[in-house]
């Protein structure tokens, strides 16, 4: 095997060590020139997709194969189910005879955290990393800004780091992790309204007749970015640059969800200006400037774009309609209800989506009546593991009608959850089946089966120590 193909593959030798050793026992060693012996890790060019893998386990040994070594590790995680499917047997060393031949039906299968609402200390978000590895995730978006934080510490604007927060070194060590995962770290930068952390620290840069009421970080005072004071879009300029300078990532998400536009940009003088101006109807137009200027910052630092897409409160369904995105913005479908209509629009439209509908990836949800969070609930609906599982992220469209689905997320806004242990509790096991609903075909996907392949990971969540809500096959009545 080529040197540099070893050292692409140090990851998935690495994760497969740990995965013989924690299921067999077997202490392998790792050699650069082990074609001949009995386990083999090989990158075959003859497979295609980014994570097309294939697994076999004969008399004659065991053997991944990938498309790339991401794929390659994606097959590692797969033995490790195999494994734990049958925990006696792999104790003593046995692994089933198969032929394995996969590949993910979404290239995007990705989780949101949010340290904003509620710091997460670095080897919480490693410990977090690690377990969505094993369910081949690929993408964690982190929610870096909001009203209750301002949680990345950046040199160009010191001040705006909040008591916890991260540092540059703590994003290199998050994202050098998540790499040995093959997960990409995305990270969010929520404008223009969900800046209440933001503007406690540069009260000027709000709209004008607000710039002498009070904001306390921690209370949600759906404050906003002024549209049309210019050092906004200087001051986001350099933060967008250091940000896009510290993750290695391709994309930058924006937000651009729930601005609170009637108290903000329509009473603001400035703004109210620039309307007349640009000759628009109504203040929310003003978004369309705004994410002009920002997004050509993003631009300009080569990263692609991501948003929330926002049908009904930024862009009221009025009869003028609008769907003003640019076609390089990659859009979320989140919004309870809203989620076909989005799909249809981004169809017509060919942007990229990303489906995280309120309907089945909201992982913040209460998972039963009566469950947590009992505070802080404005009427989250109950969404079951039923529910989660019940997600086919095409919608059941025609091919052509989903082709510009990219994958799947599932948020957990961390507004009630304090800690990791609340994180965990909310994600597991609806994540499972969020991994599944992003991964496999429809046609290879049952509740029931599911149920059964469930037991063996939760017993294994359950050793790691990693809280997980239970009972979790109840309707939730
Ligand atoms: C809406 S989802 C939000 C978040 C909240 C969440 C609570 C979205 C784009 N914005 O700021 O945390 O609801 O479920």
């Amino acid at each position: 095997m080529p040197q540099h193909l070893l050292l692409f593959l140090r990851p998935a030798a690495d994760a497969l060590r740990r995965v013989l050793k924690e299921r067999t026992g077997m202490d392998i060693a790792l050699s650069p020139k082990g074609a001949k012996g009995s386990i083999t890790l090989a990158v075959d060019t003859a497979l295609h997709g980014a994570e097309h893998y294939r697994v076999e386990v004969s008399k004659k040994g065991l053997t991944i194969t990938g498309a790339t070594p991401a794929a390659v590790f994606r097959g590692v995680m797969t033995l490790n189910q195999l494994l734990l499917a049958d925990p006696h047997e792999a104790e003593r060393g046995r692994i089933p005879a198969v032929k394995i031949d996969d590949a993910p039906r979404f290239a995007l299968r990705a989780l949101m955290i949010d340290p904003a609402r509620n710091f997460l200390p670095v080897k919480d978000v490693k410990r977090f990393i690690e377990v969505m590895a094993k369910y081949k995730y690929n993408a964690l978006q982190l929610h870096l800004t909001d009203d209750q934080g301002w949680r990345i510490a950046l040199k160009s604007y010191p001040q705006l780091a909040s008591p916890q927060s991260y540092s540059a070194a703590d994003i290199r060590e998050i994202v050098a992790y998540a790499a040995e995962h093959y997960i990409d770290v995305i990270p969010e930068l929520d404008i223009p309204g969900h800046t209440a952390a933001f503007l406690s620290v540069y009260p000027e840069l709000g709209c004008t007749h607000l710039r002498n009421a009070p904001i306390k970080v921690g209370e949600t005072v759906n404050r906003m970015l002024c549209a049309a004071n210019d050092t906004v879009y200087t001051v986001y300029n350099q933060i967008l640059r250091e940000v896009a300078a510290l993750f290695p990532s391709p994309y930058i998400h924006l937000g651009g969800d729930e601005a609170a536009v009637p108290t903000n940009w329509e009473q603001c003088p400035r703004c109210r200006a620039m309307m007349e101006q640009k000759g628009y109807k109504r203040a929310s137009q003003l978004m369309i400037p705004f994410f002009e200027r920002i997004l050509s910052s993003v631009r300009a630092t080569g990263k692609k774009p991501i948003m929330w897409c926002e049908l009904n409160n930024i862009y009221p369904p009025a009869d003028d309609y609008l769907f003003p995105y640019p076609q390089d913005v990659t859009l979320v479908s989140w919004r309870g209800g809203l989620t076909p209509t989005c799909l249809s629009l981004t169809a017509q439209s060919g942007h990229k989506l990303i489906m995280a509908p309120g309907e089945h990836a909201y992982l913040d949800y209460p998972q039963m009546h009566h469950d947590l969070p009992e505070y802080n609930n404005w009427g989250m609906p109950i969404t079951t593991l039923e529910q989660a599982y019940r997600f086919d992220p095409g919608y059941g469209r025609t091919a052509e009608a989903q082709a510009h689905v990219w994958g799947v997320m599932g948020t957990l806004w961390a507004e009630a959850m304090p800690d990791i242990n609340r994180v965990t509790y909310m994600a597991y096991p609806r994540a499972l089946a969020l991994a599944e609903a992003g991964w496999t075909q429809m046609e290879h996907r049952d509740w029931a089966d599911f149920t059964q392949r469930l037991y063996p990971n939760l017993d294994e969540l359950m050793r790691l120590g990693i809280s997980f809500r239970v009972p979790f096959e109840l309707s939730g009545k």
